[in-house]
């Protein structure tokens, strides 16, 4: 004996069941291509002022990496980030088949490694970047939110210009801080330099960094950059 829906639908003299079942039918085809359109590029959830989501929008938009952009607020994550990676962090990549990148720098890696027209990988200077991560984005909080670390942000910020020389230095030698042309690692520390030098602008102008200075506004002022500061509305689910 056949089963299904059609066995239920014809079983009724008045044709109820059979328009129920189309009903039902109708919303599970519907959801199917919902999901299916979804899934056909990939999903980034991300902030618009995050630094380390910012560096992952640079590089999805050198690498041509076509995909969906989910603009959240972090004190009102969706469930859909927070069932992506429950460490919940933005950035955070979802591909079509489901594979889940969460860290920013493997989100660059993954998207240059597809494609990189700019040849960003070949300076991806690891070193400098964990630099910037760590010590660097450690200073660059306790001289930025002195309240919220019960910090003092004077001593902070002379900490965070170590980096920052470290940085002159090869700024001196180069266009980029790989070279002449701009690559992953120029993108990976730049937004949280924006950061330091917006905290007190003119302390930044002041110090004797014309590399540095030079080398952050060219990057402020570039399309690479306004293109991925557009503002988006917050998303939500339909
Ligand atoms: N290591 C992570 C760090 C990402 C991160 O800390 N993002 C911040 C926003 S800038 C965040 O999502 N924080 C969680 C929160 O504020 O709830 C990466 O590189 O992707």
């Amino acid at each position: 004996m056949p089963s299904g829906p059609t066995r239920s639908a014809s079983a009724t003299p008045n044709g109820t069941a059979r328009r129920s079942w189309r009903r039902r039918a109708a919303r599970h085809i519907s959801a199917r291509a919902l999901w299916s359109t979804r899934l056909t590029e990939p999903i980034l959830y991300s902030f618009r002022r995050c630094p380390y989501a910012m560096r992952a929008r640079m590089a999805l938009t050198v690498s041509e990496t076509v995909c969906e952009i989910r603009e959240v607020r972090l004190r009102d994550k969706p469930a859909e980030l927070i069932a992506a990676s429950p460490k919940a962090t933005v950035p955070v990549l979802v591909l079509p088949d489901g594979w889940v990148i969460d860290e920013s720098l493997d989100i660059m890696r993954w998207a240059l490694g597809r494609n990189d027209p700019e040849g960003w990988l070949a300076g991806d200077d690891a070193a400098l970047i964990h630099a910037n991560d760590g010590p660097f984005k450690h200073h660059l909080d306790r001289y930025k939110y002195p309240d919220r670390h019960a910090s003092d942000p004077a001593e902070h910020r002379a900490l965070g210009l170590a980096m920052l020389e470290r940085l002159e230095a090869r700024l001196a030698a180069g266009a980029y801080l790989c070279g002449e042309q701009r690559s992953l690692t120029d993108a990976a520390i730049m937004p949280f330099v924006r950061q330091f030098a917006a905290v007190d602008r003119d302390w930044f102008a002041a110090q004797p960094l014309p590399g540095v200075q030079r080398w952050l506004a060219g990057q402020i002022a570039s399309d690479l950059f306004a293109a991925v500061m557009v503002q988006r509305p917050q998303w939500r689910p339909i």
